[in-house]
């Protein structure tokens, strides 16, 4: 997903107009790094329009619930904060009870508009609201394009929105963030490179586990995974790159997964990224 200025002031004007008519707004984190998929961009724009705002983080089904814990520990200091599976529908009677709770007074119909990153869940979570499919979901980042009010309930309307994201990082950062197609990468071998320097330092044990290689170092892991199924190019050298950008794949997909531990006090993430 490629954003450009003009269709990065698109996607926020979409999304500060939703926000000023919602009653409630939900931001969607995801759960194997919920700190790097939060916009305090956005959280500004709720707090200075008044509304107030959920945490949602959405893919626990990916994260030990211990970790998920934690991290609702951390957000809770700031918002109410629920962890849920749009895939596994867990969570969503939680969901349903938090929302009811912040709006205030009696009102007759609420409305819930749900925003975040790309890729987060948003419009999975506006399915399992509406209890059947009838926002399109996809495992491609910056799929829904428009804005689209659905109705949950008699006294729900939820209102699914285009993912936004910072107009200027790297691709390893939105790479991180599930905010980039692998297509759409300018140095897949490269970004592919540093997430997996990342993910053997968190977890070391997970491409091992994911693909059945022994290799150490991220340039062999590519090669091993490249070799084990076959990726050549014309010529017979290993397509180095095509196993990238699978890592990608699966990396933001949640086929490859590792997560981001929440702040702890003895050993706290750096990114070194
Ligand atoms: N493992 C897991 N995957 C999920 C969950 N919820 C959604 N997904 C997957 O995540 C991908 C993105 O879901 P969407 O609902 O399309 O995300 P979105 O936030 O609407 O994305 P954009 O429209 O691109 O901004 C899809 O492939 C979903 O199947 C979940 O709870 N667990
Ligand atoms: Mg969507």
């Amino acid at each position: 997903m490629s954003m450009d200025k003009s269709s990065f002031r698109e996607a926020w004007r979409k999304v500060r107009k939703i926000i000023r008519n919602a009653d409630v707004v939900l931001e969607v984190l995801e759960a194997r790094n919920p700190m790097g998929t939060r916009s305090l961009k956005l959280e500004k724009l709720v707090s200075r329009l008044g509304k107030p705002l959920i945490l949602v983080i959405n893919k626990a089904d990916l994260v030990p619930r211990e970790i998920m814990d934690e991290w609702k520990n951390v957000f809770e200091k700031e918002y109410p904060t629920i962890y849920i599976s749009a895939r596994k529908r867990l969570g969503t009677t939680f969901l349903w009870k938090t929302i009811r709770k912040v709006v205030p007074g009696n009102k007759p119909v609420v409305k819930v508009a749900v925003v975040g990153y790309p890729n987060v869940g948003k419009s999975s979570i506006i399915n399992i609201l509406k209890g059947r499919h009838s926002a399109s979901t996809s495992p491609k980042a910056g799929y829904t394009k428009h804005v689209q009010e659905y109705r949950a309930s008699r006294w729900l309307k939820v209102i699914d929105t285009p993912g936004v994201i910072p107009l200027r990082e790297s691709e390893v950062t939105l790479v991180l963030r599930f905010a980039l197609n692998p297509e759409d990468l300018s140095d897949p071998v490269g970004t592919a490179c540093k997430l997996i320097k990342l993910g053997l330092k968190l977890h070391p044990e997970v491409f091992k586990e994911t693909y059945k290689v022994q290799s150490k170092t991220p340039e062999e892991i590519l090669r091993e995974i490249a070799l084990k199924r076959g990726l050549l190019l014309k010529g017979g050298k290993l397509n180095i790159e095509e196993a990238a950008r699978i890592v990608l794949r699966d990396w933001i997909n949640g086929k490859l997964v590792f997560y981001i531990p929440p702040p702890r006090s003895k050993q706290s993430f750096s990114n070194t990224l």
